[in-house]
């Protein structure tokens, strides 16, 4: 048996325009999302976020769900088109659901961790520029400070904003999520605005003693496919564009030289960062949230790759302008959306978090994987996947923990299966399975073994799966 320590916060986590739906009640304006959701082509199937989950409306019903499961800690993302109206004023109403929302946890004894942002930009500040404008950071404080200062008294833990990383790279440079540009330049002056929008944010909770100050980011090791040079030195640079960007920037203060280098022809890019920004930007946290989803290996060589190793969907025009590709072993295991299952390196990353950034409290405010659930046809969803995939994962985090890494909570993606932005209703991530047609959830196999983790505060190594024989050791046996 593996035991976490004493009070340690299992949760679950999901974000505004993945599960509420409901998107023109109570005086809610359109984000980024729903726009760029309803522009054909965008999305699988020209799905959008319109309904969702319908947790606008059956949030009582989810709360219920959440205290079956045993929760100890919720996440979930505050809407800015819900909780000012287009001038900054306060829409009460909007703030009213999320005290509603706040309120019921604390009553099933669940702490509420509120992203402030997810993604979800009002469409009337994309239309001043968006993330490409610097305004839009002062804009987000803004947000922060009106909803912080509803709510401090129900909510007191704040994540400023959501994977800089995503948004910045994947919305301007790949153009796969909102607003679609493909502008390398451009996504490093976005991820500037976002991370100084984070920055002001921070500082305004503090100012108002609203609570503990973090914020969620995706962390993915990289390494080189072999010790050649030029694999070792793509892995350096992907991992500065991935990561240290990042990292570096909210706790050092800095960009990494070797990633301003690599950029620094490209406007408007670093051109964007004016004095005292980065001082803002790296404004003491109370906390770090981790979200963690896949390794990377990486190859600076082009041509045909050796054999046994193939290229994946994450390798982008960002790494191709890097020299670099991401590749996998052919035998390895990757989920429907084809990321590959690294629970290894999971230690690994917050091991060099404490190591090379912060030794504070650290907490999984991610992790998780997308499958095709199906229910068969005595209404079950059977996903074992999952269950394997949980289990190695807290096994790491447990790795981490031996090791000295203050991981205070986990709280793995999501709650329940949601709008997976660019890909839609495909793949599902939820511990609960949502019959989109109908609203009906029903807990999957995964469900009933996390409320088991929770009450139990630990797992049974190595797996919770019952090991099922192949034919060879079945004939073996038989
Ligand atoms: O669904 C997303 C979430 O919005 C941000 N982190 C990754 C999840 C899975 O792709």
């Amino acid at each position: 048996m593996i035991r976490f320590p004493e009070g340690f916060l299992w949760g679950a986590a999901t974000s505004a325009y993945q599960i509420e739906g409901a998107a023109s009640a109570d005086g809610r304006r359109p984000s980024v999302w729903d726009v760029f959701a309803h522009t054909p082509g965008k999305t699988f199937h020209g799905q959008t976020g319109d309904i969702a989950c319908d947790h606008y409306r059956r949030w009582e019903q989810d709360l219920d769900l959440m205290a079956e499961l045993g929760l100890k800690a919720y996440r979930f993302s505050i809407a800015w088109t819900r909780t000012t109206h287009e001038d900054g004023r306060p829409n009460q109403r909007g703030l009213d659901f999320y005290r509603r929302l706040a309120e019921g946890l604390r009553d099933r004894g669940i702490v509420p961790f509120a992203t402030l942002y997810h993604f979800d930009l009002p469409q009337s500040v994309e239309d001043k520029g968006g993330w490409l404008n610097r305004d839009t950071a002062y804009r987000l404080a803004e947000h922060a400070q009106v909803v912080t200062g509803a709510l401090k008294d129900t909510v007191d833990h704040w994540m400023t904003i959501n994977e800089a990383y995503v948004e910045s790279f994947l919305g301007y440079a790949t153009g796969e999520l909102s607003p679609g540009h493909q502008d390398t330049g451009e996504a490093l002056a976005a991820a500037h605005h976002l991370l100084l929008g984070h920055g002001l944010s921070a500082q305004t909770i503090r100012e108002g003693n609203a609570g503990k100050v973090g914020l969620a980011t995706s962390l993915s090791p990289v390494h080189p496919m072999t010790q050649a040079p030029a694999d070792v030195a793509a892995a350096r640079l992907v991992d500065g564009v991935n990561n240290r960007l990042f990292l570096d920037a909210i706790f050092k203060g800095t960009y990494p030289t070797d990633v301003q280098e690599r950029y620094a022809d490209l406007r408007p890019g670093f051109t964007v960062v004016q004095d005292r920004d980065m001082e803002v930007i790296s404004t003491p946290l109370d906390f770090f949230g981790l979200n963690f989803y896949y390794g990377r290996t990486v190859t600076g060589t082009d041509g045909d790759l050796p054999s046994g190793w193939a290229e994946t969907p994450l390798s982008t025009p960002v790494e191709r302008d890097l020299g670099a590709r991401d590749v996998v072993r052919t035998d390895q295991e990757t989920t429907v959306m084809g990321w590959p299952i690294t629970p290894n390196v999971f230690t690994e990353i917050l091991c060099r978090f404490k190591t090379d950034f912060a030794d504070i409290p650290v907490y999984i405010t991610e992790n998780g994987v997308s499958l095709h659930d199906q229910v068969s046809p005595e209404g079950v969803v059977h996903d074992p996947e999952r269950i394997d995939f949980l289990t190695l994962h807290l096994n790491a985090i447990h790795n981490a923990i031996a090791e000295g890494v203050q991981v205070k909570g986990y709280l793995t993606w999501s709650l329940m299966d949601n709008f997976e932005w660019a890909q839609g209703y495909g793949p599902r991530f939820g511990l609960t399975y949502v019959d989109f047609g109908t609203q009906r959830r029903i807990p999957k196999t995964s469900f009933h073994w996390y409320r088991d983790v929770i009450a139990r505060n630990g797992l049974n190594p190595p797996l919770a799966r019952p090991h099922e024989p192949d034919q060879e050791e079945a004939k073996q046996h038989g």
